[in-house]
This record gives C-alpha cells, sequence and structure tokens, in this order.
C-alpha cells in the first residue's frame, strides 16, 4: 500500500502524557500501509517521504480513534417502558427482582433470531462509527443460556464483518441469575459449560461478570475466573456499581485488564489495581442514568496512577448510550474529568483496558486508526453537547 501524509493539522497524539493531550501544531501524520510510520512536526518530516502522496487537512484536529471498551450493544427488545416505570417511582433494583431489567432483554434476546439481533445492533453501531470509533468490545450476557450466549457472541463477531472496525468480545455469562435455577448451580452447570462451548468456536477474547448483590458474590465469580485461567483467557468485571463485595479486588488477583463502573470502590480496592496493573473503567451513561450520586473514587485511583478509561456501557437498561463524545462530557460534567483525561479514557487508556498496544495513540509503529475533527481544540470535543464533528474517520489507514 502507498505511503501518505495527513498535513496542516494539529496532532492530538495521546502518547506520554509530557505535555497537553501530546499536541503537535502544524504536524505531520504518515500513514504506511495500516500503520503510523511517522508522526511530528511537518517542519522535521524525514525527506524520505517528502514525494509521498500530501491529504491537506485544512487545519483540521487528528486525535486517535475512538475506542468503546465496554458495551452490551447486542440485545433483543427494548426497555422504554422500565425507564418509564422508573419515571414512575420503581427502583432499578426493584425492576430487577421483580423479573424485568436485565432478564427481560434475556426473554427478548433468546426470543431473538441471530439476523435480528444483527440488525439491531448495526444501527447503534453506526452511530458509534459516525463519532470516530474504530475499536468496540462487546459483551454476552442477555443470554444466560449456552444457545443465547453463543447467538450474541456470534453476532458479535459478524458485526465485525459487516463493518470496518475491530470488535473484542467478552463473554459475560455471570451477568445476571436466571429464573428458576439457583446461582451456584446457574455458574456451575450452564455458565462454565457456555464458557467453554463459545471459546471452542473463538467466540471469546475475555471473561466478564457482574458482582453484585442482584448477580454474583465474588466466590462464584472466582469459579467462572479460574475457567477463564486455564483457557488462557484474559479477564475483566463489573465490580462495585451499586454496593461494594469486593470484586474488584477479586478481579485484581486474577491481573484482571480492567475493573468496571466501581462507583463505590474502596482504598484496598484502588491497592488492588495499582498491584495488578488493572485499568478503571468508568460508565457515565450508567452513573446518569441511574441518578446515582456515588462517585467513584477519583482522587485515590488518580494518586494510585492508575489509568482511567470511558465508555458508553452501551445496553438497554442502565446506559441506553451510542455516544462516546456525550461520554466525554458526562465524564467532564458528572465526574470533573479534565477533557484530556476523558480523551485519554476513549483512547489511549481504552485500549489498555481491552489489553491493546496496537492503538489508541498516534506514534510511530501503532495502527493507523485515526479520526479527523472540525475542531480548534481538543477541549471542543468534550465541552460541546449534541453535536458531532468528525470529519473522516481512518481505519487501518484506510483514508
Ligand atoms: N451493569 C450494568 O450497568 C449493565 N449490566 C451490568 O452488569 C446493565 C444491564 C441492563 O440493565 O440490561
Ligand atoms: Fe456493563
Amino acid at each position: 500500500m502507498a505511503v501518505s501524509v495527513l498535513t496542516n493539522c494539529t496532532a492530538a497524539c495521546l502518547t506520554t502524557g509530557e505535555t497537553p493531550y501530546d499536541l503537535i501544531d502544524d504536524a505531520a501524520i504518515v500513514l504506511d500501509g495500516k500503520l503510523i510510520a511517522w508522526v511530528g512536526p511537518a517542519a522535521s518530516l524525514p525527506a524520505e517521504y517528502a514525494s509521498a502522496q500530501k491529504h491537506d487537512q485544512n487545519g483540521a484536529l487528528v486525535s486517535p480513534a475512538l475506542i468503546d471498551c465496554h458495551t452490551h450493544i447486542v440485545w433483543g427488545g427494548n426497555r422504554a417502558r422500565e425507564f418509564e416505570m422508573r419515571l414512575n417511582g420503581a427502583g432499578y433494583e426493584e425492576i430487577a427482582r421483580a423479573g424485568g431489567g436485565i432478564l427481560s432483554t434475556v426473554t427478548a434476546t433468546r426470543d431473538a433470531s441471530l439476523k435480528s439481533l444483527i440488525d439491531n445492533a448495526l444501527p447503534r453501531v453506526d452511530t458509534l462509527i459516525a463519532e470516530g470509533m474504530t475499536t468496540i468490545e462487546i459483551k454476552s450476557g442477555y443470554g444466560l443460556d449456552t444457545e443465547t450466549e453463543l447467538k450474541m457472541l456470534r453476532a458479535a463477531r459478524t458485526i465485525e464483518r459487516l463493518r470496518p472496525i475491530r470488535v473484542k468480545t467478552s463473554f459475560l455469562g455471570a451477568h445476571a441469575v436466571p429464573p428458576n435455577i439457583d446461582a451456584d448451580a446457574y455458574i456451575d452447570n450452564i455458565c462454565i459449560l457456555a464458557l467453554h462451548a463459545a471459546h471452542a468456536e473463538n467466540l471469546v477474547d475475555c471473561v466478564d461478570g457482574f458482582c453484585e448483590g442482584i448477580a454474583f458474590t465474588p466466590a462464584q465469580i472466582a469459579r467462572v475466573f479460574d475457567v477463564a485461567k486455564s483457557l488462557d483467557l484474559p479477564v475483566k468485571l463489573h465490580a462495585e456499581q451499586l454496593s461494594n463485595l469486593g470484586g474488584t479486588a477479586l478481579a485484581a488477583s486474577y491481573g484482571a485488564l480492567s475493573a468496571d463502573h466501581i462507583e463505590y470502590l474502596d482504598q484496598a480496592g484502588v491497592d488492588a489495581m495499582a498491584a495488578s496493573g488493572t485499568i478503571a473503567v468508568v460508565l457515565p451513561g450508567a452513573f446518569y442514568t441511574l441518578r446515582e450520586t456515588q462517585l467513584p473514587p477519583f482522587a485515590a485511583l488518580r494518586a494510585a496512577n492508575i489509568p482511567i478509561a470511558l465508555a458508553t456501557d452501551a445496553n438497554p437498561g442502565s446506559s441506553p448510550l451510542t455516544s462516546l463524545l456525550l461520554t466525554l462530557n458526562m465524564a467532564c460534567t458528572l465526574f470533573r474529568l479534565t477533557p484530556e483525561e476523558a480523551l485519554r479514557g476513549i483512547t489511549q487508556n481504552a485500549a489498555r483496558a481491552l489489553g491493546l498496544s496496537d492503538c489508541g495513540e498516534i506514534a510511530a509503529g501503532k495502527r493507523a486508526d485515526l479520526a479527523v475533527w472540525n475542531v480548534e481544540h481538543p477541549a471542543e470535543l468534550a465541552y460541546r453537547i449534541g453535536f458531532n464533528p468528525l470529519k473522516q474517520r481512518i481505519f487501518a489507514g484506510q483514508l
């Protein structure tokens, strides 16, 4: 593939963090096939690229393409009614215990064909693509039986073939306890068998769980993680979202890639994450939708130098959100992250949360997954609400 050079742009490289956004004014970015070959001030462009084809960006801002590192974007049915019930006074946990919530999506997802799951997910995925997303994590977890967990993961793999994006799958069999079975029996007799079956079909990139009063205990999650370990699969966990059960420390003890939500995380959990190199994934869409007031412990996370990633948590219940730009804004307004922290959270740190070292930054050798924006300064991406300044998305060097 030919070498080409993006010129007349500002590059927000989001690499070392030595300067704000690792910003380069009047930058040149050299693309060689799927990779970035060089980035720096245009005035220092190496002579070997002098005759390469130039693409004038008219002063636009170029950032790494966006990464949504936590989504449940494949689901059946619709939960608008539940949204309405909550506004009429019912609580999220109350609805869940009454068989609504996650379980109503389980019923609808079991009833849906593979094709309808894909057809319904694609418009949501396309909304993210239209904002510069090139990599998305997609979880199972609305099947809670082998057949439907596999169907969801096959949908996720198919979406990767239908769109110019990268999909990383997470097996989330331990998401909720299905009706008419106790949690221990579900873990041992269904969930773990489903994980083996999904892994045998190469459908699993990572193993996730929901450690919560309305879901599974740390001991139950540990049994799933033991299987993940035996299959050489990385783990991550929905932990301390509604209460503190010590899920984060458990996940960290398995070297988890990330601990997600973490509103109720305590210092012991922060210390465990720091020791294991686990990334914090915070989800302002769920915080907002559930009108949560307990903030993740940002001061402690920063003090421990734990990288913070952000994601949509796109799901039909607690976060019907398919905008990473709105996620940026929410993270700044609700979580008081700086616009730079927020942007690193959906690029550099989101890549880390997925265990990917080849994307999320503009640097030589990384994938040429880039987003070109009609803005002057990167803070504008987080500042505006309901506005999409994407000019161009570049996926694997494809201009
Ligand atoms: N935490 C969440 O926020 C989602 N799953 C989870 O474990 C909620 C999923 C849903 O309500 O459908
Ligand atoms: Fe989630």
